[in-house]
This record gives C-alpha cells, structure tokens and sequence, in this order.
C-alpha cells in the first residue's frame, strides 16, 4: 500500500494527520509542500488550495478531519475515536473547536513570532499578538481548563481526536512563543505537557524546531 501526504509539517492540520499515522504506526510519503502559490494539478485534488490532501494508492482525501476519519475507518487500532455516541459527538467537537476555534488565537502568535519576519519579511504585528493573548484565548483556555475537570483526557478521560486536534494547535502556540500560565490555567497546562510529551507529538515537535528561523 502506497501512503503520501502532502503540505508542510508546520501546518496544524497536517501535524494532526501526520499524529494520527504516527498513532496507528502507519509508514507514509510525506511531501512537506507550501500552502502559498500552490499548483493547478494540486487544486484538482482540493478546490480550495489548502493543506493536507492524503493519497492512497489512487484514493485522494483533503481536509485532515476527513483523512482522520478515513485512517480510524480503515486502521481500527488502536481506536482514535470514541465509540459511544455522545462521546463520539463531543470528540468531534472538539476538533472542531481546536480546528475552526482555538486556531483563531494559536495562528496569530505562530504567524507573528515565528513566520513574520522569517517567511513574511516584516515585523511582527504585536496588537496582533496582544489581542490573541488577551481577549482571544483565555475564554478558549477557561472552557478547556473546565472541560477537563479531573481527567488526562478530554473524552471519556481516553485519549481520542478530541486529544489530537486540539494539541496540534497549542504546537503552534509553542513555536509563536505562547506559554500557558500554570498559576491560572494549571489543568490544561499540564495537560498540554502530556499530550505533547507522547512519541507522536514529540517527534514532530522536535523535527519542526529544526525549521525555528535563528
Ligand atoms: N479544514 C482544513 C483546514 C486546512 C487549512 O486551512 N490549511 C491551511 C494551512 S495551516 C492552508 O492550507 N491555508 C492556505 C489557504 O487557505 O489558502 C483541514 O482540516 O484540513
């Protein structure tokens, strides 16, 4: 079987793909393609020009939620979805909320403290910055420090998509330079530490620093 997927590894969208193979111990061809200036023949594969799009011996999937779902459908094991049907529900939700949500404050500190002056030739926009850290995320980071109450996980306290897709987001805070205030958000701080510190995550956090402009 025949396994590529294609956009840049620094994409949380493709990191979460990329997590869920490493999850199943699946081998693939990774082409670290840009989401900028992409290729005719690639919007063949996904109208929109986004990244990822995976490709299976013919098959062609965008969107990393699709992909997601098509892995857990196709490589049962080890389960990366809940099976109980409000658990389910509630796992999608929060990959959506992590894919569609919280992105909306990870993204600006990753594009302004780790692409702006690097990929983007300018200076970092720090309004940008203020407003993410300021009025963005703590409501984000509130309802996730609640949601997780006393479990590891945020599912059925088992680690599941919901786990995957919201900690590929807070990959891109860490590379922006975002911490978590412990004192405020003590939950959801060591509960990010955890889902980074799995070999999933890890190796691709360390392999993505390697891509830290100097
Ligand atoms: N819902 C999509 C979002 C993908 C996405 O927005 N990818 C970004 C890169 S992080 C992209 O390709 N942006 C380029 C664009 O929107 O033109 C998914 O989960 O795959």
């Amino acid at each position: 079987m025949n396994r590529k997927l294609i956009g840049i590894g620094l994409s949380p969208y493709v990191r979460k793909v990329r997590v869920v193979l490493a999850e199943k111990g699946l081998e693939y061809d990774h082409e670290p393609m840009m989401p900028m200036g992409v290729p005719d023949e690639y919007k063949a594969k996904h109208p929109q020009g986004r990244i990822p799009v995976y490709e299976e011996d013919g098959k062609i999937i965008p969107d990393s939620s699709a992909i997601s779902l098509y892995l857990e459908k196709t490589v049962p094991e080890p389960a990366l979805y809940p099976t109980d049907p409000y658990e389910l529900a509630r796992a999608v939700w929060y990959e959506e909320f992590a894919d569609d949500g919280i992105v909306k404050g990870t993204a600006a500190l990753f594009q302004e403290n780790f692409l702006a002056r690097a990929f983007f030739q300018r200076e970092p926009d720090q309004a940008r910055i203020d407003e993410a850290l300021n009025e963005t995320l703590p409501p984000f980071f509130d309802y996730l420090e609640n949601a997780l109450g006393d479990d590891d996980y945020l599912v059925g306290n088992r680690y599941s998509i919901a786990d995957i897709g919201v900690g590929t987001q807070f990959v891109n805070f860490a590379h922006g330079q975002g911490t978590i205030d412990a004192g405020r958000w003590p939950k959801l701080a060591a509960y990010i530490e955890r889902i980074h510190s799995r070999p999933s995550f890890k190796g691709l956090i360390e392999e993505e620093r390697a891509m830290a402009p100097s």
